[in-house]
């Protein structure tokens, strides 16, 4: 069996740390006496020009340390003002500046270094996400010949906004170094052979092999899964405990996003205040629960956002609130997970409205928290990776306010029969998409 080498942005470190890829990776780690490699998390005045290893139960854990120019650099800069921006479509927030392209470069070249020594001829690589799309560039100029995978958990753009890259050709150049790119979405698959061929003169081969910058490589659609058991169980367990105690007469609707612009919460904001304005009967019978927690707080496009979203829930609050009843109810925190679980569970409604997402794992969690014999309706954008299967979800363009609303009222409207025949086709969805089923296709096609 060959070890299996994790290399994330991020590494799990603490004693319990949950998340699907966390537990997915667990497993495939474990199996295999496995090594993960991430950053610490904390930016260091003198890094240490070694791996830290924590002890880890099941797998080997290994931290590399950033200086706060490195941090700054490549994390908030190329990889969330730059790529972040763009692989969602936003080309208009894109942030270039030469030092940050730089500090990318720089910092995958060190984890390369770092990552060297640990390295056994029969590893098999498997390499996160965007902050690292060049590490395998890089251990290949540094000999590194085993096999190496690449999964981008975001969405890839199509050809258009790839162009407003400072280096699309860099780019594409990185990608060829992978034996297996894999993607979320069958669009972000299209995208990227279509980018690949015009701004980097690939040759498709097949459907899942082309000919990129001299090399062979293959790409294809790995849609990623929630641990959906460890989840039923959770929000089975959660039920009565958390429990939203003072709304038990109105209707729910539940939002959990990173508060991101791609998630879409102004959007959502307006199309509920829409379904109010024309729906007077519904005051005081719905409310609308937003969960968004902070995130990349030093980059302006999340401090605009955040204002933009605070903002308009008060405005719509004061337009709307009665002295019983506030519509909205916005919390800038991170809540436990297990109270998530429940409070999906307690939902009538999931909404999940991004205007563009790789996957959606909350989509995934909403289906898989429900009470079968009661369950909620899941309201999901088409610009979600996740549209792609849950299509028994009531689909919308997140752009259009009149179309949100409208979906909302049907949602609140919905019939018990149609509510489980829908959520029965998701939930077969979600459990036998699972993100281990995920993590072995993946690891099955890389060989
Ligand atoms: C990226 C891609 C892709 C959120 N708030 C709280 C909380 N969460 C958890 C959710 C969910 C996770 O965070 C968010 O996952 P998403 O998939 O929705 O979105 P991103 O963070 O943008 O993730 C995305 C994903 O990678 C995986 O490949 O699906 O498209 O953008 O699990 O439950 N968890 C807790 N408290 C919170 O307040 N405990």
């Amino acid at each position: 069996m060959h070890r299996l080498v994790a290399v994330s942005n991020r590494l799990p470190l603490g004693d319990n740390p949950s998340g699907g890829l966390v537990v997915a990776l667990q497993d495939a780690l474990g199996d295999s006496g496995g090594l993960w490699v991430g950053f610490s998390g904390e930016p260091s005045d003198a890094p240490q020009d070694s791996l830290e290893f924590h002890d880890g139960a099941r797998f080997d854990r290994a931290a590399f340390d950033l200086t706060a120019e490195d941090y700054e650099s490549y994390y908030l800069g190329f990889s969330n003002s730059v790529l972040w921006p763009a692989f969602h479509g936003r080309a208009d927030l894109i942030e270039i500046k030469p030092e940050y392209l730089q500090g990318y470069r720089r910092v995958n070249d060190r984890i390369a270094d770092l990552l060297l020594p640990h390295l056994k001829p029969d590893d098999r690589i498997w390499i996160q996400d965007y902050q690292l799309i060049p590490l395998a560039a890089a251990l290949r100029e540094r000999g590194v010949t085993n096999r190496i995978g690449f999964f981008l958990h975001i969405p890839f753009p199509d050809p258009a906004i790839c162009a407003a890259l400072p280096n699309p050709g860099e780019m594409f150049g990185w990608f060829s170094n992978y034996d297996l790119i894999g993607f979320q979405a069958r669009r972000d698959l299209r995208n990227f052979i279509e980018g690949a061929r015009q701004l980097s003169q690939a040759e498709p081969l097949d459907d899942q092999r082309l000919r990129l910058c001299g090399r062979e490589t293959r790409a294809g659609a790995f849609p990623i899964g929630i641990d959906a058991a460890g989840f039923i169980d959770e929000a089975r367990g959660a039920r009565e405990e958390d429990r939203m105690r003072s709304l038990t007469d109105s209707k729910m609707m539940i939002g959990v996003d990173r508060l991101d612009y791609s998630k879409g919460i102004p959007q959502r904001f307006r199309a509920f205040q829409l379904l109010l304005e024309n729906n007077p009967d519904l005051i005081e019978k719905v409310m609308l629960l937003q969960i968004a927690p902070p995130t990349r707080e030093s980059v302006e496009a999340y401090q605009n956002i955040r204002e933009e979203t605070e903002h308009l829930a008060g405005r719509i609050n004061g337009q709307f609130a009665t002295v019983n009843w506030t519509p909205i109810r916005f919390i800038h925190r991170p809540i436990p997970r297990h109270e998530l679980a429940g409070l999906y569970r307690q939902a009538n409604v999931g909404l999940v409205t991004p205007l563009a997402d790789g996957m959606n794992l909350v989509a995934k969690e909403y289906v898989a928290a429900q009470d079968v014999a009661d369950p909620g309706v899941l309201i999901l954008s088409r610009f979600a990776g996740a549209a792609e299967d849950m299509t028994e979800a009531v689909i919308v363009n997140p752009h259009d306010p009149w179309d949100m609303a409208a979906a909302m009222k049907r949602a609140i409207e919905m019939t018990p029969n149609e509510r489980r025949r829908r959520h029965a086709a998701l939930l077969q969805d979600v459990v036998e998409h699972d993100v281990s089923w995920w993590v072995d296709r993946y690891l099955q096609t890389l060989g």
